[in-house]
C-alpha cells in the first residue's frame, strides 16, 4: 500500500556545541524503512541547518512529525513540540531515540506528544503509521519495539532526506556515517544498562553487507572518508580482521571507536593497513582501582599504554577519552588520570566530567548514597548545570558537577578543571573544541597533508580549529583536487 501523508523526521539539536558533521543516522534508517513500507512523502529536518521559522512553515503541511530525542535535548524538544502543535494542531507528534527508550513515561506525559516509541524505529514506526492512517490508532501512547534480529535485512540508511552537502568540514570533506553493529555486551557502569535499553541486544552485520553499503556510498556520494559510529567497533577480533581484508580493496580512509580490552597489535596492524586513520578509545581513568571496581572496565592500564605505543609505532593516530568526577573515585585518583592522559602518548585527549545520565549504574548508586545534587531536568539546559565535555567549548568551562560525594563535590571539580587546563597548556598542547589536540599540531597537519591529504586531521578538527591553525582552504582544495 502507498501512503501520501507528509512525514517530517526531525533532529532537534540547535546548539553549535553539539553540531555534528554527519546526518543523524537513526532518522536516516527510519527514512529508508518508511520508504520501503510505502511512505513516500518523507522529509528530514535538522535544526542545525534549518531555521525555526522554516520548520514551522514545513510543519503546517505535515501529518506526522517524528522527533529523535536524547536526554539532553528532552526539555527543549518539549518546548518545540508545543510550538509545532500551535502552528498545526492536527499534526501527530511521535518521540523516539535514546530518551524515549529510557524514560518513556516522562516523554509521554506532555499533551503535545501523541506517541512514544521505545527502541528501534525501523519496524515499529511504519507499523504505527499504518494503524494511524487506517483509523486504527493505538490507545496506548507508549509503544515498545521488537529488536531487529538480522541487521543485514535492513535497507541502507537514506541520507538523501537531509541536505548531505551541508554536513561537511569547510564544505570540502564529508564524512560518511555508517554502523557495523548495534549496542555492546559489556557492562561498564558509565554506560549500562542504558545503552542496551536504547540500542537493544548486541548484534553485528556481516562484513559483506557493510562492504556493500560502503560501495553504495562511494557510488552515490563519492564518499572517501568513513566514520564507523559503533559504540564498540573492536569487540570481535575475527570480524575486524576479516573486515580489514575486504575494506582494503575499497581504498577508503576511516575512523572508529574501540574498547582497549579487545585490541592487540595484530588488530591494529590490520586496521592501519586497510585505511584506518583514527582510533578513539575510552581509557577513562589513570587508576586501576577505578577501572576495576568503579567502572568495571576489565582492562589493565598497562594494556592501554601498550595499545597506544603499538598505534604510535604503526602511525595510527589515537584519540583517548578520560573522565573525572566519577562517583566513587578519590581526588588522588583524578590526578592519576590527568597524569596518565599527559604521559600515555596519544595524539589527542578529551576530558569529560561524570554526569548523572538516566539509567546508568553510577546514577543509581549516587541516588542510593545521596550523592546526587537535586536538579530538575530543565536545569540541564542552563549553563553550569549539565557538565559534559569538560573543555568541549569555552562555555563548558563554566559547567560543573552534579555530584557531592563523601570525598569531593563541584568545588573540587572546578579546581581540577583549571589544573587540567594549566597542565596541558604548559606542555604546549593545542586546545580544541573537544579536548586537547596534538602537541605540535601544525607540524602534524603538514605531514598529514603529504600523507593523506590532511584527511585524518579533518576527522576531528572543526572550521574554527582550521582557521586557528592557519590552514588555508586554498591549499586544502588543491590537495583534494590531487585526489579526486
Ligand atoms: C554516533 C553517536 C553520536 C554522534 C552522532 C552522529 C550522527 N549524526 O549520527 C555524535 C558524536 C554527534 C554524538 C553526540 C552526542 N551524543 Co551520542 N552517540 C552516538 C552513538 C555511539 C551511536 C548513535 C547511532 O548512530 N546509533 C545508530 C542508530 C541506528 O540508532 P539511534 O540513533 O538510536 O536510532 C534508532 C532508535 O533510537 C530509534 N529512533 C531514533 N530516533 C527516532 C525518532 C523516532 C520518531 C522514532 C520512532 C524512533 C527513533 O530508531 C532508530 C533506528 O533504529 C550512541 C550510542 C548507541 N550505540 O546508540 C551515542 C549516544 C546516543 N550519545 C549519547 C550522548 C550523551 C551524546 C552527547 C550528549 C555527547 C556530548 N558530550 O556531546 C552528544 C549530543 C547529541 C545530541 N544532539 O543530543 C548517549 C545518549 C544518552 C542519553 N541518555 O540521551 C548515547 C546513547 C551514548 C551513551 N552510551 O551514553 N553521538
Ligand atoms: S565497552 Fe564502551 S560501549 Fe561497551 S559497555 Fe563499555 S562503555 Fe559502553
Amino acid at each position: 500500500m502507498m501512503y501520501e501523508e507528509r512525514i517530517i523526521l526531525l533532529h532537534p539539536s540547535q546548539g553549535d556545541i553539539f553540531a555534528s558533521d554527519r546526518p543523524p543516522l537513526g532518522l536516516c534508517y527510519i527514512a529508508s524503512s518508511l520508504k520501503a513500507n510505502g511512505f513516500t512523502n518523507v522529509v528530514g529536518i535538522d535544526l542545525l541547518n534549518t531555521s525555526l521559522p522554516d520548520l514551522y512553515e514545513e510543519a503546517k503541511n505535515a501529518d506526522i512529525i517524528g522527533i529523535s530525542v536524547t536526554s539532553r535535548l528532552f526539555p527543549s524538544t518539549i518546548l518545540l513540540a508545543k510550538e509545532l502543535k500551535k502552528v498545526n494542531p492536527n499534526v501527530i507528534i511521535v518521540l523516539g531515540g535514546p530518551h524515549a527508550s529510557l524514560n518513556p513515561e516522562e516523554c509521554a506525559r506532555p499533551d503535545q506528544i501523541d506517541y512514544v516509541i521505545m527502541g528501534e524505529g525501523e519496524e515499529s514506526f511504519p507499523r504505527l503509521l499504518e494503524l494511524i492512517f487506517t483509523n486504527k490508532s493505538p490507545k496506548d501512547k507508549i509503544i515498545r519495539c521488537k529488536w531487529i534480529k538480522d541487521l543485514d535485512s535492513l535497507p541502507f540508511p537514506d541520507f538523501s532526506i537531509f541536505p548531505t552537502k551541508e554536513y561537511s568540514r569547510m564544505k570540502l570533506f564529508t564524512i560518511s556515517n555508517l554502523m557495523t553493529g548495534r549496542s555492546c555486551p559489556n557492562n561498564c557502569t558509565n554506560c549500562q544498562p542504558a545503552l542496551r535499553n536504547i540500542a537493544g541486544p548486541y548484534r553485528k552485520r556481516s562484513v559483506a553487507n557493510v562492504i556493500e553499503e560502503i560501495r553504495f556510498m562511494k557510488k552515490t556520494y563519492n564518499s572517501y572518508l568513513f566514520n564507523f559510529a559503533d559504540s564498540n567497533f573492536t569487540l570481535l577480533k575475527d570480524w575486524v580482521i576479516d573486515f580489514c581484508e575486504e575494506v582494503k580493496k575499497e581504498n577508503i580512509r576511516w575512523g572508529c571507536s574501540g574498547c582497549v580490552k579487545d585490541i592487540d597489535y595484530e588488530m591494529l596492524k590490520a586496521m592501519k593497513d586497510s585505511g584506518c586513520l583514527l582510533l578513539s578509545l575510552g581509557v577513562e581513568s589513570g587508576s586501576q582501582r577505578v577501572l576495576d571496581d568503579v567502572l568495571k572496565k576489565r582492562f589493565k592500564i598497562e594494556h592501554a599504554i601498550n595499545v597506544i605505543r603499538w598505534s604510535n609505532d604503526l602511525k595510527l593516530r589515537t584519540w583517548c577519552f578520560f573522565m573525572i568526577g566519577i562517583p566513587g573515585e578519590t581526588k588522588e585518583e583524578m590526578q592519576q588520570t590527568v597524569d596518565l592522559a599527559l604521559s600515555i602518548g596519544t595524539n589527542m585527549v578529551q576530558f569529560s566530567v561524570g554526569v548523572p545520565q538516566p539509567d546508568i549504574e553510577w546514577t543509581r548508586t549516587s541516588i542510593e548514597k545521596k550523592w546526587l545534587i537535586p536538579h530538575k531536568l530543565e536545569d540541564i539546559e542552563k549553563p553550569g548545570h549539565y557538565p559534559y565535555n569538560l573543555f568541549g567549548d569555552d562555555p563548558w568551562l563554566g559547567r560543573t558537577s552534579l555530584f557531592q560525594t563523601d570525598r569531593w563535590g563541584p568545588d573540587f571539580i572546578e579546581v581540577m578543571k583549571q589544573r587540567i587546563v594549566n597542565t596541558f597548556e604548559k606542555e604546549g598542547w593545542f586546545r580544541n573544541r573537544g579536548g586537547f589536540a596534538f602537541r605540535d599540531l601544525k607540524k602534524e597537519a603538514q605531514t598529514s597533508f603529504k600523507e593523506t591529504f590532511g584527511s585524518e586531521i579533518m576527522l576531528f578538527l572543526n572550521n574554527r580549529d582550521m582557521k586557528h591553525l592557519g590552514i588555508a582552504s586554498k591549499l586544502f582544495t588543491e590537495k583534494i583536487k590531487g585526489y579526486t
